[in-house]
This record gives structure tokens, C-alpha cells and sequence, in this order.
């Protein structure tokens, strides 16, 4: 009898589509899963309160309170997801036994972090922590027209780039340094450029120092609004796509950062077209920049396509950011990061090649018609079959998250 996976894959081949392909070619697209889903953003440093205009919410029990616990949970979390990955950290991760500050941060403190990535044969890519922190000092840090709060924010990145330039020549693939900052206003501002000017020459005074492209990208994330942040940011999308065409760092798409009929699938082609690299979070926006915990929907398996139908697979640097409090973290990051790799599987069957001769020759009707036909092929077979290869659970997981619920996070009280 034929399998599931063997029939699959007939159906794919009708279509022009080689399933074995897609297989091949999934396993190795990485994926940086970010590991502040585990906490709520909390870090190690004690920071108190999330702050910047992000916010988790909910008090589902279980929360990782320590760096043991918060590996412990990334590990069930490595298991049940398939693919080549990588593990995002934010500079609040750092391990110390004494207090250390932003600004003194070092490649040491990181240390435990890249012997845990090693072991398990990740990359590590890396964030500084620009909110969360008394430093933030009427919401803004690297645009401040207070000196001494530019000045420890500009420490503090530097001192990340350092640290991500020395991870990334010991991984041997280059470290993702992606900078994020909450500055910007809740009501209507008095002075727009002057913020942004003093942002600039920040990030100039930052990125003087200069590290080689095989251990470090740099990469800057724009964003519409936060909350209590909504009149005004100002790292906006306008502000860091010219800083970085003009200084040659790479821009980070966040979905979502943007007005809601913006689409991030629609700008990565817009800026392959001009750049390198382009560097991802991949979110799930409702109504505002909410982080909801990724579903398999239009966007992300839109976002999937511009990755494989433009050859973008080491081009485009996916990463993960969602924190969703409410329900149990570990299968939160779980369904996130298994629909990463469903939309990139989905995204590799599709007959790319066909669909754009169709485009290219004006047959709009046949396109339309072949766009709709393809959505009912076989994609569970060949998604089954690539857990299976990859010895992966199936679509029985979740029982291995209720049993480390039950075992280990139903005991953090
Ligand atoms: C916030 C940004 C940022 C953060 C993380 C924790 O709106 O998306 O990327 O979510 O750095
Ligand atoms: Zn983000």
C-alpha cells in the first residue's frame, strides 16, 4: 500500500512539484526562536516591570524564573520543533552571579549561553535591551537630549555588538545584532526631527566601530507605535530603511509594526531588490502590535513564499517575537514556531515557477484559478512526513507539554 507521504507527494509531482525537494530544502532554512516567550520578557537582571510599550499579559503559571529553568523549557520547546534553529537572545539574558549593568555587559556573561547553543548545534543571534530599565528616561534612550542617557544607551549597544561579533566568530555564522528602541511619544510632539537627528548620530557613534560581516549583521527595527507610545516614534519605518540604505546595516521587518493593511510579505521583495540581507520577526499582530502567538494565516504563509520563490532562503534571517502569558508558554512558543516551519514547507510546494510564467504572460484568469486549486493539495502529508524525518511528535505534542506542565511548571509557584 501506498503511504500518505508517497500519494503526497504524486499529487505535488502533478503540479510540477518535487515534495523530496522541499523536504530537502525546509530542513535547512534557519529559524531563530526567541527565548523571551518563556518568561514574558523578564530577563535575569531583575528588571522589574516590562516596559517601552511592549506588554505581556496574562498569569498562566509556569514562567521560567532562572537561566535553568529557562533552557530547561527552550529544550521541550527544541524538541518539538523541527528544522534547523537558532536561539534569540536579548541582553536582559545575561548570566551573572553578581550584578552587572547594561553598560558593562560582557562576552562572559554569555558564556553559558553558548556552551547550552553549541551542545545543541544552534546559532545564537542577539538583541541589546533598550527598555525595562530606569535609564529610560521619559521614554526615550538612544534620541534623549539628555547626554548621560544617549551616552549609557550607545554603551550599552556597543557593548552588545561586541558580544554578538565575538558569539558569532565562535559560531562560525554570523550573529544577528538587532537593535529595537521604545522611544517616542504619547501625545502629539513639539519637536519631531530633533529626536530623530540625535537617534542618528547615536547610531553613527555606535556603528563606528566596525566588526567583520562573518560575525556580526547589524540590524535595525522600526515600529508605528507602542503603547502609551502612539503619536509619535521615532524609529519609524521611514527613519531606519534611509539610516540603513545610507550606512549599510540590514533592516528588521517586524508584521507587526505597521499600519494593518501594510504587509511585510509585500516589503521583503521591495528591499531584496536593494539589499543583502533582510532580517525578520515574524509576529502576529491584532488590531495594534499586539505578539500574539503565531497561526498558520495569509500573512505568514505570504511572508514564507517571498523567502522561497525569490531564493532568499540565507537572505532573508527569520526570527521569531511573540510573548503570550495567558496560556501555557512552552506550547505558545511551540505553535509559533511549528507554523514558522509549516509555512516555509507549504511555501516550498507550491509550482512557483508555473504560477509566475502565468503572471508574465497577463493569464490573470488561469492564475487566480491555479492559486485557488493548489490550496487543497496534500500539505499534512508532507508536513507528517517532515516530523517524522526530523523524529518530531506529530500532531500528538501537546501531550509531551502537559506532562512537563504537570512535572516541572505546575512546581514554580
Ligand atoms: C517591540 C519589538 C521588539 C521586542 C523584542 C522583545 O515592539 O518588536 O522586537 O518585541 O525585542
Ligand atoms: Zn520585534
Amino acid at each position: 500500500m501506498n503511504s500518505m507521504f508517497d500519494l503526497a507527494k504524486q499529487a505535488f509531482a502533478n503540479w510540477g512539484v518535487d515534495a523530496e525537494e522541499a523536504l530537502a530544502r525546509v530542513a535547512k532554512i534557519p529559524v531563530s526562536i526567541h527565548c523571551w516567550q518563556g518568561d514574558d520578557v523578564h530577563g535575569f537582571l531583575g528588571a522589574k516591570e516590562l516596559s517601552g510599550g511592549i506588554q505581556t499579559t496574562g498569569n498562566y503559571p509556569g514562567a521560567a524564573r532562572n537561566p535553568k529553568e529557562l533552557m530547561a523549557d527552550f529544550d521541550v520547546v527544541l524538541s518539538l520543533v523541527p528544522g534547523t534553529k537558532r536561539i534569540n537572545l536579548h541582553a536582559i539574558y545575561a548570566i551573572s552571579d553578581t550584578p552587572v549593568e547594561l553598560d558593562k555587559l560582557e562576552y562572559r556573561h554569555f558564556e553559558k549561553w553558548v556552551k547550552y547553543a553549541k551542545e545543541r548545534n544552534l546559532g545564537i543571534d542577539f538583541n541589546p535591551t533598550l527598555f525595562s530599565h530606569p535609564m529610560v528616561v521619559d521614554g526615550l534612550t538612544l534620541s534623549s537630549p539628555k547626554k548621560e542617557v544617549r551616552e549609557f544607551w550607545i554603551k550599552h549597544v556597543k557593548a552588545c555588538r561586541a558580544i554578538a561579533a565575538k558569539i558569532g566568530q565562535i559560531q562560525g555564522t554570523p550573529c544577528l545584532n538587532n537593535i529595537w528602541i521604545p522611544d517616542g511619544f504619547k501625545d502629539v510632539p513639539a519637536d519631531r526631527l530633533g529626536p530623530r537627528q540625535r537617534l542618528k548620530e547615536s547610531l553613527d557613534e555606535i556603528f563606528s566601530v566596525k566588526y567583520p560581516s562573518e560575525y556580526i549583521v547589524d540590524s535595525v527595527e522600526s515600529k508605528v507605535f507602542g503603547i502609551g507610545v502612539e503619536s509619535y516614534t521615532v524609529g519609524s519605518n521611514e527613519f531606519y530603511q534611509n539610516y540603513a540604505a545610507k550606512n549599510g546595516v540590514c533592516c528588521l521587518l517586524d508584521n507587526g509594526h505597521y499600519h494593518p493593511l501594510e504587509y511585510v510579505s509585500d516589503k521583503i521583495p521591495a528591499l531584496l531588490a536593494f539589499y543583502d540581507k533582510v532580517a525578520l520577526h515574524v509576529t502576529r499582530g491584532v488590531r495594534w502590535d499586539s505578539d500574539h502567538v503565531v497561526r498558520l494565516e495569509d500573512e505568514i504563509l505570504e511572508i514564507a513564499k517571498e523567502i522561497v520563490r525569490n531564493n532568499a532562503d540565507n537572505k532573508v534571517l527569520i526570527g521569531l517575537d511573540y510573548f503570550d502569558a495567558s496560556i501555557n508558554r512552552v506550547a505558545a512558543w511551540t505553535i509559533g514556531a511549528r507554523n514558522m516551519e509549516k509555512a516555509l514547507l507549504f511555501a516550498l510546494l507550491q509550482p512557483h515557477a508555473q504560477l509566475k510564467k502565468l503572471q508574465d504572460e497577463g493569464k490573470f484568469t488561469e492564475l487566480l484559478a491555479m492559486s485557488e486549486e493548489i490550496k487543497t493539495l496534500p500539505y499534512g502529508a508532507v508536513w507528517d512526513e517532515y516530523l517524522s524525518r526530523q523524529k518530531v511528535a506529530g500532531n500528538d505534542w501537546f501531550k509531551t507539554v502537559q506532562a512537563y506542565e504537570k512535572k516541572i511548571l505546575a512546581e514554580r509557584k
